[in-house]
């Protein structure tokens, strides 16, 4: 991997994944050659004061331009998106962020002859007749929620981009993300988050999800894991450019809880399912990521247990 000469943009650094993203590649890459991107600036004292910042809004074509000419970037991590509970509550909005930013970026990338591009997609591609077990690579894909159907479109879109233009665009369908240095927003899975906070600091949880509703999962070490591996990886190994399923464990809220009640055996749970419920059940509950295996050798280091161990540790430190 030569990291020397590389100047990279993450656009919505400071969004869950942005934030740890951005610190990470930060480390691989150096402060000043990465630039940090998001309509707002973070809370995150490490994010705003390590390196360049730049306040932006994705559907602002020019700014894009500017920044682009300012920087010269080599490549771009393109994160901004409105998710799935919220997307339900601005379909029209969400519609307009996640497309129309997406189109500046694969113009922007066109135009000035940008090397790499990362956009993330997601498990929400997949809709009520996928199968949910086990969900393959390439399978039936009926999203009925805003968010799902703008990141199936969005894969369309970046395969498309790729085979026409021969644009090097690199994409992964993310399970739910669970981490301790940034919160999610507007989420189906950010219950997988919250119930750890409240675990810590000695509250019970209403879960919005019924307790057998079981999703696939990551923890956030094997998704910065998994993104550096893919934009790493060399081009020809690259044979999907839609987006990769990936995953690394499945679990449902009430066996998060129990696996929580392991270290803190006095924690309580309830269940108040609302109609983030519904979009839950029109989701794999289980994801085959065997091409992502055989094509850059993806693994997960973490299960349920191991991710609990060392959320519920950080997650003490940090609250102490
Ligand atoms: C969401 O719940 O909307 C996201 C996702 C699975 O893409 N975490």
């Amino acid at each position: 991997m030569n990291t020397i000469n590389e100047k990279i943009l993450v656009i919505g650094a400071c969004g869950q994944l942005g934030t740890e993203l951005t610190l990470e590649l930060r480390k691989l890459y150096g402060n000043a050659q990465v630039i940090a991107a998001d309509i707002a600036i973070s809370q995150h004292t490490a994010l705003a004061e390590s390196g360049p910042f730049e306040i932006l809004d994705v559907l602002d074509r020019h700014h894009l331009a500017d920044l682009a000419y300012k920087y010269e970037f080599t490549q771009i991590y393109h994160l901004a998106a409105v998710l799935s509970a919220t997307g339900e509550k601005r379909p029209k909005f969400t519609w307009k962020i996640n497309m129309k930013g997406l189109e500046n970026i694969l113009d922007l990338t066109l135009e000035k002859g940008i090397a790499k591009v990362y956009w993330p997609s997601s498990i929400a591609v997949f809709g009520p007749n996928t199968p949910r077990h086990y969900t393959p690579q390439h399978t039936i894909m009926d999203p009925n929620t805003v968010y799902g159907i703008s990141k199936l479109t969005g894969e369309r879109f970046c395969e498309y981009y790729a085979n026409r233009y021969k644009l090097d665009i690199r994409s992964l369908r993310y399970p739910g993300l669970i981490g301790y240095k940034a919160l999610p927003g507007g989420g189906t899975t950010d219950y997988a988050v919250d119930i750890f906070h409240k675990a810590v600091e000695g509250q019970p949880y209403e879960c919005y999800l019924a307790e057998n509703t079981y999703l696939p999962m990551m923890y956030m070490p094997d998704a910065l894991k998994a993104t550096l591996d893919l934009m790493h990886a060399p081009a020809e190994k690259i044979k999907i450019r839609s987006s990769y399923n990936v995953t690394a464990m499945s679990f449902s809220p009430a066996e998060v809880a129990a696996s929580i009640r392991s270290s803190i055996p006095n924690f309580e749970i309830t269940y108040k399912p609302d109609y983030r419920q519904q979009i839950a059940a029109s989701w794999p509950e289980s994801i085959n990521d065997s091409v992502a295996q055989q094509d850059w050798n993806w693994q997960p280091d973490y299960d349920l247990p191991r991710m609990t161990q060392d959320m519920l540790e950080n997650l003490q430190k940090q609250k102490a």
